[in-house]
């Protein structure tokens, strides 16, 4: 395989058999990279062939890697405004940052606060995304106050609608579950096979930590790390981890950060808990010490869990690199620079909105690390990399096989990449509305210069060809087997 530059478009007009051909690609398979070409019609992959197709239209990916559309499955767009300030992206230019990096599904979350009714929420969040989204989405449940009605009607209504995973956080106030709260989310999640993401840290520990750090004047941007300890978070990890083993059902432990959280997971999975986790580049390719400036702009990478110490990254790669941590999502959280700082140059880390942009440069960045940059022993081949960014988000969160693979019958969703081409990220190349990224300056090699989204040239080479309101809404189906059954500690 040696990519040349290039892709090109052309027509051909024997047989129109087909609406669209891409030919000449490297085609990641789940049988593994193969030269073959592909042909859609009605939206569909409805022929791979290494006979020559013929179609309408055909895009010619010689010299390219032709893989299935990105699904980024865990990112924040359109939320309603966190203690009075408003995140940049909504659902148009949150899923035009998405398409233009890849990707060609994304699942952000529709959030209920304490006193909301769930179901009025996620109809607000489908009023809105209906409109403006131009990649297929599907939407998490953020819980934030389960109360019998939500337990017993809003959600079975809402997982039977197609929204199948429910997204629950052991911190931050109007948000965070008690103890018991979390079964019995755990017990309806069980019931009705949804899957339940964990926000994994320790309330009392940060906000402990965070009044003694505050007494002692310690108010400087790196004290948002020490604030979220990761033992915090392995507590918190732990404790979600105890209450699946007790409920018997499969968590999902979301954006883990740091070595001692990957090491709990390990040792849970290797008792046979379904336990699995998910990180996200700011922990692969950011540390604490980008968030230690002498000046605010430090405040670019504050984001919770944060970065840890530099010392960390070994364990988060070998955690990537041995299947502990099962896949990689932007977490993109589009706080602009300006008002993270809002408070000025004095204004304690407390005041940092927390989350950072990255819906766009998560491909390009794990990419060129794992094809290129990295030492051989810490490289992924290539399906490891769909795997890990593409094919198991779709599979554990109800989309596959229609999202996540190139298959007969799929969605015909391609993210054509030149591997050769070498990138200097720059805020003003990127297509989300936040006026950062944590990013800036990077250099990367090898971009998806193209996006196919149902068949449909959506992005090609810098020029977006989609509308707002083309994406659809994506009805998940439940990733298990709902058990009606409880728990076996009650029936034993
Ligand atoms: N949790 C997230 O999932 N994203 C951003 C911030 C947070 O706390
Ligand atoms: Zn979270
Ligand atoms: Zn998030």
């Amino acid at each position: 395989m040696s990519p040349s530059p290039n892709a090109s478009f052309g027509s051909q007009t024997a047989d129109r058999s087909f609406d669209f051909a891409i030919t000449g690609g490297t085609v990641v398979l789940p049988a593994g990279p193969t030269q073959i070409n592909v042909g859609i019609k009605d939206g569909l992959i409805a022929a791979l062939s290494v006979a020559p197709i013929q179609a309408h239209q055909t895009i010619d990916a010689t010299g390219h890697f032709v893989l299935p559309g990105g699904v980024d499955s865990h990112c924040h767009m359109d939320q309603q405004p966190w203690e009075g300030r408003s995140t940049a992206d909504d659902f148009r230019t949150g899923t035009l940052s998405g398409m233009c990096g890849g990707n060609t599904t994304v699942i952000p979350f529709a959030m209920q606060m304490r006193g909301q009714s769930m179901r009025d929420v996620v109809e607000d969040y489908h009023l809105r995304a209906s409109k403006k989204a131009h990649i297929d989405y599907g939407f998490h449940l953020i819980v934030g106050d389960p109360t019998p009605e939500v337990l017993s009607k809003e959600l079975p209504a809402l997982i039977e609608q197609g929204c199948t995973s429910i997204k629950i956080f052991l911190t931050y106030e109007g948000l965070k579950l008690d103890d018991y709260e979390i079964l019995t989310v755990l017990e309806l999640a069980r019931k009705e096979g949804a899957l339940v993401m964990v926000h994994a840290e320790n309330e009392a520990c940060i906000r402990w930590l965070t009044d003694r750090l505050l007494e002692r004047r310690k108010t400087a941007l790196r004290y948002h790390v020490t604030a979220h300890s990761d033992i915090g978070e392995r507590e918190a990890t732990y404790r979600a981890i105890s209450f699946s083993e007790l409920i018997e059902t499969p968590i999902m432990i979301v954006h883990v950060s740091s070595g001692l959280v990957v090491e709990e997971i390990r040792r849970a999975q290797a008792r046979g808990l379904p336990i699995y986790a998910e990180t996200c580049p700011q922990y692969l390719f950011l540390s604490s010490d980008d968030i230690n400036t002498a000046d605010m702009s430090g405040a670019k990478c504050v984001c919770t869990p944060p970065p840890r110490d530099p010392s960390n990254q070994p364990a988060m790669w070998r955690g990537v690199l041995d299947g502990t941590l099962s896949i990689f999502s932007s977490d993109h959280s589009p706080w602009n620079y300006s008002d993270k700082i809002a408070g000025g140059p004095d204004a304690p880390f407390t005041d940092i909105p927390n989350g950072i942009p990255g819906i766009e440069t998560r491909l390009p960045l794990l990419f060129s690390a794992t094809q290129f940059d990295a030492p051989p022993e810490n490289r992924l081949t290539l399906n490891e990399f769909v795997d890990l960014t593409t094919t198991r988000p779709a599979k554990l969160y109800g989309l596959y096989p229609r999202k996540g693979v190139i298959a007969l019958g799929s969605d015909a969703d391609f993210a054509i990449w030149d591997p050769n081409k070498v990138v200097t990220i720059r805020n003003e190349l990127l297509h989300h509305a936040v006026d950062h990224t944590p990013y800036e300056g990077r250099q990367v090699r090898g971009w998806p210069i193209t996006t196919i989204s149902r068949g449909e040239i959506v992005y090609d080479k810098g020029e977006v060809r989609s509308q707002a309101g083309r994406g659809l809404f994506l009805p998940c189906k439940r990733p298990f087997t709902p058990q009606r059954e409880p728990s076996s500690l009650l029936t034993g």
